[in-house]
C-alpha cells in the first residue's frame, strides 16, 4: 500500500492544464493570479456597502463610515451577514429535502428506505405512529419539519438532542435558535443601516444563526436524507480522477442535494440505459461525483468520488466527461465556458443555481425519474462527440471505506468493547479508549479547498500528523475527499498511526479517518459529540475533541464554524474569516465566546502550527480531566 502524495495530485493537474492550453481553456490557477493581491479592505472586513451613503472603507485617516459606524461594528456586521448566508444556504437545502420527504409515496419517485429512523424521529417529535401507514407518518413529519422554518413561537425541536448543560447555556445566553428563517432574517435586520453596531450582540446572533443551521436545517437535511435514501453503513469505494473510465460514458454529479444524484445513480444502473450506451459505442456508464453530492452517494451507494472542490475543472479537462450534472452550491460558473472548449454537457437543474452556457433541465421531485432519464440519455448521446486526441484521465485513484454515520460508528465501536464492562451500542468503548489514553482525542476535519492554501495539502498533512499522534479523525466534505484521494480512508492506512490508534483500527476494522458524509452531515458530528458527553457524564466542552477547517472558503463553512463553537467545540481555522480589521471582533471570536458556549475559534495560517495547537488543546483538555 502506497499513499498518493500531494505532489502526484499536482502533477496530474498540471498535465490536465496542458490539455486546457491546447483548447484555450481558462482555469482557476490563472484567475487567482489575476486577482492577486486581493482587496485588503475586503480581506480585513473593513469595507461597508450596506447603504448608498457609502461604500465606506475604514482607514487610519477615516476611522468611521459616513453614518459614524466604527470598524468594530462594520467588521462584526460583515461577519454576521456572511454567517447568515451560509445558514440560509444549508437550511434551504434542508428544506428541499423536507419537501421531497413530503412527496414520498409507495408508488412515487421517492420512498422511505429507513422507516425505523423515520419512526424514531416521529416519536421524538410526538407525532402519532401507532398503526399508521408509514407514508402518512412521513407526510406529518415532513410537514412539521417544514414548520420549523417559520414557526411563530418556540425554538428548534432538535435542540433537545443536546446534553442538558448545553441546552442550559443556550437558554441562559439567548442563543437557542427560533424559527430558522427568522434567525436569518433577524441577522439581515440587525445588520441593516442604523441597527446594531456593537460587536457582542452581532457575534451572538452569528452563533444563533449558525445553530439554526447545525441543529435545524442541516440536521433535518441529514436525517431526512437518511430516511429516504438509507442511513449510511461502511461501504467500499474509490477516489480520485482515475475512477472515470475511458471506455464508458462518464456522468459526473456535482453539488449537494442527494435528491438529484440518487436518481441519476438509480437510472444509470438500469440495464436499458446500459444497453443504449453500448449501442452508442461505449462499454457502459460510469457515474462518479465531486464535492458534497459525491459524499452523499459514496456513503450510501459506494459511487466513486472523482474529486473535490478545486478539481471540478479537472473533470472537464479530462476530455472524457460526457455530462457534468449539478444542483446547488460550490459550482464554479467557470464550468459553462470551460465545457464549451470540450464536448462536455454542463447540465444545471435547480432554479436556485442557474448559469450561463449550461443546459437547464429543471429537476423536480414529481418528474424526477423522467428528468434523470433525459439527462442520462443526453450524456450517452454525447459519447460520440468526444475528441479522442483530448482524452486523458490521470491514472491516480485509491481505495476507501466510507459510510460512517453516527449509527455506524456506534456499531463498529462494539468491536473494541470490553464485553465484560462496556455497554454495547453506545459510545462508551470510545470513551474508554480515550480515558485510557490509547486514543488521545478526536478531531473533526471538515470543509473546502481554497487556492490560498496548496490544495489538499493542509487536510492531508494535518491528518497524517494527528493520526501519528493517536488522534482519530472524523471527516466530511471536501476534506474527506482529500483523505480518500491520498489513501487515508484505506484501512491499510492504519500503519501511519501511533500504536494506540493502530490497535483500535485493527480491532474495530476501520480506517483512521472516518468519512461521515457531506457538509450538512456535520450535524452527525454534533450528535456524536452529544452522545459522547451524555455517555461520559462530561460537558461537550470538556471532551478532548476539536473541529478544524484548514482550507475553508465559503459562507456555509463560517456558519458551520459558528455552530460547532456554539455546541462547545473549539474550532481551528487555516484561513481568517475576514475579521482581522477589528481587534474587538477578533477577541470575541477567539476568546469572548467562551463565556457563552465554553468554546472559541483559533486562526492559524501556518499549517504545521495549526496542528500543534490542536494537539496542545487536546492535551490541555485531558490534563483538566486528569486523564
Ligand atoms: Ni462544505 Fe466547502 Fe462545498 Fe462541500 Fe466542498 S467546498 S463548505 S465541503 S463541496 S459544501
Amino acid at each position: 500500500f502506497k499513499m498518493t502524495t500531494v505532489e502526484e495530485l499536482e502533477a496530474a493537474t498540471d498535465r490536465l492544464l496542458e490539455t486546457g492550453a491546447k483548447v484555450g481553456a481558462d482555469a482557476w490557477q490563472f484567475r487567482v493570479k489575476n486577482q492577486t493581491p486581493h482587496c485588503k479592505f475586503g480581506e480585513t472586513g473593513v469595507c461597508c456597502k450596506i447603504c448608498t451613503m457609502g461604500p465606506c472603507r475604514v482607514t487610519k485617516k477615516s476611522p468611521r463610515g459616513v453614518c459614524g459606524c466604527d470598524v468594530h461594528g462594520i467588521v462584526a456586521r460583515n461577519f454576521l451577514r456572511f454567517t447568515a448566508a451560509g445558514s440560509a444556504t444549508h437550511s434551504d437545502h434542508g428544506r428541499e429535502i423536507c419537501n421531497t420527504l413530503y412527496q414520498t409515496a409507495e408508488d412515487g419517485n421517492y420512498k422511505v428506505k429507513d422507516p425505523e429512523k423515520l419512526l424514531r424521529i416521529a416519536k421524538e417529535w410526538e407525532i402519532d405512529t401507532e398503526g399508521r401507514d408509514i407514508y402518512d407518518v412521513a407526510h406529518d413529519v415532513a410537514y412539521t419539519a417544514l414548520t420549523e422554518y417559520g414557526k411563530p413561537f418556540g425554538t428548534q425541536r432538535f435542540l433537545k438532542r443536546a446534553p442538558k448543560h448545553t441546552q442550559e447555556l443556550w437558554e441562559k445566553n439567548e442563543l437557542a435558535p427560533h424559527a430558522i428563517d427568522r434567525e436569518v432574517s433577524r441577522s439581515l435586520h440587525m445588520t441593516h443601516m442604523g441597527c446594531s453596531s456593537k460587536p457582542a450582540p452581532l457575534i451572538k446572533q452569528s452563533i444563533r444563526s449558525g445553530l439554526a443551521d447545525g441543529w435545524g436545517g442541516s440536521m433535518m437535511g441529514t436525517e431526512f436524507s437518511d430516511v429516504m435514501f438509507g442511513t449510511p453503513k461502511p461501504i467500499d469505494t474509490e477516489a480520485n480522477l482515475g475512477v472515470m473510465s475511458e471506455e464508458n460514458v462518464n456522468i459526473v454529479v456535482h453539488g449537494h442535494d442527494p435528491s438529484l444524484s440518487e436518481m441519476i445513480c438509480e437510472y444509470a444502473d438500469d440495464p436499458k440505459m446500459i444497453a443504449y450506451a453500448k449501442e452508442k459505442g461505449a462499454k457502459g456508464i460510469t457515474v462518479s461525483g465531486i464535492c458534497c453530492t459525491s459524499n452523499e452517494v459514496a456513503m450510501r451507494r459506494g459511487v466513486p468520488m472523482a474529486g473535490n472542490f478545486l478539481q471540478q475543472e479537472n473533470i472537464v479537462l479530462t476530455g472524457a466527461c460526457e455530462a457534468i450534472v449539478v444542483d446547488v452550491q460550490c459550482i464554479f460558473p467557470a464550468l459553462g465556458p470551460l465545457s464549451k472548449c470540450f464536448h462536455t454537457k454542463f447540465v444545471t437543474t435547480s432554479p436556485v443555481a442557474q448559469m450561463p452556457d449550461s443546459d437547464f433541465i429543471r429537476f423536480d421531485a414529481k418528474t424526477a425519474a423522467e428528468n434523470a432519464k433525459e439527462i442520462i440519455k443526453m450524456a450517452i448521446d454525447n459519447f460520440e462527440n468526444r475528441k479522442p486526441e483530448l482524452v486523458h484521465i490521470p491514472k491516480l485513484k485509491q481505495k476507501a471505506t466510507v459510510g460512517y454515520s453516527t449509527e455506524a460508528i456506534v456499531k463498529v465501536l462494539d468491536g473494541v468493547a470490553n464485553t465484560q464492562v462496556d455497554e454495547m451500542g453506545t459510545t462508551k468503548p470510545l470513551i474508554e479508549c480515550i480515558t485510557s489514553g490509547v486514543i488521545r482525542g478526536a478531531v473533526a476535519m471538515v470543509g473546502c479547498n481554497n487556492p490560498k492554501i496548496r490544495p489538499d495539502y493542509a487536510h492531508v498533512e494535518l491528518m497524517k500528523k494527528l493520526i501519528a499522534n493517536d488522534i482519530i479523525i472524523i471527516s466530511s466534505g471536501c476534506s474527506a475527499q482529500a483523505a480518500a484521494k491520498v489513501g487515508l480512508m484505506d484501512k491499510r492506512a492504519k500503519d501511519l498511526c501511533g500504536a494506540g490508534l493502530k490497535r483500535v483500527c485493527e480491532l474495530a476494522d476501520i480506517p483512521p479517518v472516518l468519512h461521515m458524509g457531506s457538509c450538512v452531515d456535520i450535524s452527525r458530528m454534533v450528535i456524536l459529540a452529544s452522545s459522547l458527553a451524555k455517555d461520559s457524564g462530561l460537558n461537550i466542552s470538556q471532551l478532548p475533541v476539536v473541529g478544524c477547517a484548514p482550507e475553508w472558503m465559503s459562507e456555509k463553512a463560517v456558519s458551520i464554524g459558528n455552530y460547532v463553537v456554539g455546541t462547545g467545540i473549539d474550532t481551528f481555522l487555516g484561513i481568517d474569516p475576514c475579521v482581522s480589521g477589528s481587534d474587538e471582533v477578533v477577541d470575541l471570536l477567539t476568546g469572548g465566546t467562551k463565556d457563552w458556549v465554553e468554546a472559541s475559534f483559533t486562526v492559524e495560517k501556518d499549517i504545521d502550527k495549526l496542528g500543534d495547537k490542536m494537539i496542545e488543546r487536546i492535551e490541555e483538555k485531558r490534563n483538566a480531566l486528569g486523564i
